[in-house]
């Protein structure tokens, strides 16, 4: 998308510079070549290897080590987060997993009844498993994948909806899950289903020691899986709101219930506190709504999309009552111009 291009060459530009600085927080730290060795070391051991991907950039957040590996039959790709990409670009994503004779799944952890469908799916493929090789052991599946992408939330709630006994839940202990990549640093097990035993390992997330295209790097970048510090905030943020500029999901906010006054204009009395993150998320679409579709210059244009993104920009700051003249917000005019 060429509106986009000068972006993604900074935030790739950015994650360069850094990976070659090798500082402690570069692309491919000391644990994940740690991780990756390790991991690498059990896939063999291992029953089926589950690859959790973004379902939002399915290809980019490849486990690219695992092409060595494996055969099809021992790997299942599960596009996570499946809440928040497109619904039908999904579907088609599944299809092409499909075509590919790669076994697909897509799933959100934080969905009970989709992860209990999921586990159904998982204790049938258990069985086929079981009759090809005649296993009489515990069954042990693997999670691997790129930092962010849900490993350990999945590994936690296959083991929340586990069939298994209340007190074997009650015992064992949790997957730590972080909104940050890294979290997890070893790896760990739980355990899912009994007859036959299941248990899934949970992993640390890794990247691929070469850093990926400018593209690539900054959808990582936007969906978590490197330190927005990294990177560099605000750039991130303008890739963001040029990308939802640029697409037709803002549309779907025009109905929203807050007034254009946003939250200050609401009765508080109204409603619960509790609630007040959601507000905020309103009344940011809302603001993003307004200023994307009363903007009159076409958006295809580099210029023209840098002015409405400066916009957006301008009623965020508004909205997150941040001074409009932030150091970091000067300092990045003056790196642009
Ligand atoms: N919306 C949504 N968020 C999710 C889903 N799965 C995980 N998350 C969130 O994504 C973030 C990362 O989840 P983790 O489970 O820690 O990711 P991870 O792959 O284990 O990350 P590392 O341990 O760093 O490799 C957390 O904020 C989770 O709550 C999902 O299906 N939908
Ligand atoms: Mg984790």
């Amino acid at each position: 998308m060429a509106a986009t291009d000068s972006l993604i060459q900074k935030i790739g530009k950015a994650v360069k510079e850094v990976a070659k600085s090798r500082s402690s927080e570069w692309w491919y730290t000391p644990h994940m070549a740690a991780a990756s060795h390790a991991v690498a070391e059990r896939i063999p051991l291992v029953d089926l290897v589950l690859e959790v991907r973004d379902a939002r950039i399915p290809l980019s957040s490849e486990y690219l080590q695992l092409r060595k590996f494996l055969s099809s039959s021992r790997r299942i790709i599960l596009l996570n987060k499946m809440d928040l990409a497109n619904r039908s670009q999904t579907k088609e994503w599944m299809r092409f997993f499909e075509e590919h004779r790669c076994m697909a799944f897509a799933v959100n952890s934080h969905n009970r009844d989709n992860i209990k469908e999921f586990l159904t799916f998982l204790q049938a493929r258990v069985r086929e498993l079981k009759k090809k090789d005649d296993h009489s052991h515990a069954i042990t599946l693997m999670l691997v994948g790129i930092p962010n992408v849900g490993k350990s939330a999945l590994a936690n709630s296959l083991h929340q909806v586990g069939r298994i006994a209340a007190a074997e839940k009650g015992r064992l202990k949790h997957s730590v899950v972080s909104p940050q990549p890294g979290e997890t640093k070893s790896i760990g097990s739980l355990k899912i289903a009994s007859h036959p035993n299941i248990y899934v390992l949970d992993t640390p997330g890794v990247l691929h020691p070469n850093v990926a295209d400018d593209e690539v790097c900054s959808k990582l970048a936007l969906t978590g899986a490197i330190k927005d510090t990294l990177v560099g905030e605000i750039e991130l943020a303008r890739y963001f709101l040029s990308i939802l500029s640029l697409s037709d999901e803002y549309r779907k906010w025009e109905k929203l219930s807050l007034t254009n006054e946003g939250i200050s204009g609401l009765d508080k009395k109204q409603y619960p506190t509790d609630h007040t993150q959601d507000f905020m998320v309103n009344n940011v679409r809302q603001t993003l709504y307004n200023a994307i579709s009363s903007f009159t210059g076409c958006i295809e244009n580099t210029e023209n999309l840098a002015r409405l993104v400066d916009e957006e920009f301008e009623f965020l700051l508004k909205i997150f009552h941040l001074p409009l003249k932030s150091e970091a917000f000067n300092n990045y005019c003056r790196f642009c111009t």
